[in-house]
């Protein structure tokens, strides 16, 4: 007894000692495509990034405490809708560069930490404020440490 075998679609059927063989196409053994959707989900895997950097303005001394006096701070995070929503707020800073004083007399620049002098006060949008009066007699410079985090 020989099988046959023949091309995919054609099966050999059973055969006995003296007969011919005879092969069968399976009826069943159309092809068909069928559609399979892969849907690719985001992972909060983008951290926001600022632009535009590095931010600097100035600011009357006496201006009213909840007055913008910044409105530019944008970071971009590339992550696709919660995942991408940003929040800013203020923080301390690290103390790097703070209690310089740059210049002599009536030239001098003293720095100091923003934090607590300013305020974010929609976290959403990168707006600074005034939160406490400004005296430049006093302070001449402020270094704010702006952070902006994932939206959670
Ligand atoms: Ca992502
Ligand atoms: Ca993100």
């Amino acid at each position: 007894m020989t099988l046959l075998s023949g091309p995919p679609n054609i099966l050999p059927s059973t055969a006995k000692i003296g007969q011919n063989l005879s092969c069968t196409v399976k009826q069943t053994n159309k092809k068909r495509t069928i559609p399979v959707i892969v849907r690719v989900s985001d992972i909060n895997d983008n951290k926001p990034k600022f632009v535009n950097t590095p931010y600097e303005t100035t600011v009357p001394e006496l201006t009213p405490v909840g007055s913008t006096i910044f409105k530019n701070v944008v970071a971009m995070d590339a992550d696709a809708g919660v995942n991408g929503i940003v929040e800013y707020s203020i923080a301390p800073g690290d103390g790097t560069g703070i209690g310089n004083n740059d210049g002599v007399g009536r030239n001098r620049i003293t720095t100091a930490d923003g934090y607590g002098y300013f305020s974010i006060n929609l976290p959403h949008q990168g707006q600074v404020t005034v939160n406490r009066t400004l005296d430049f007699e006093r302070t001449q410079r402020y270094l704010v440490t702006i952070f902006a985090s994932v939206s959670r």
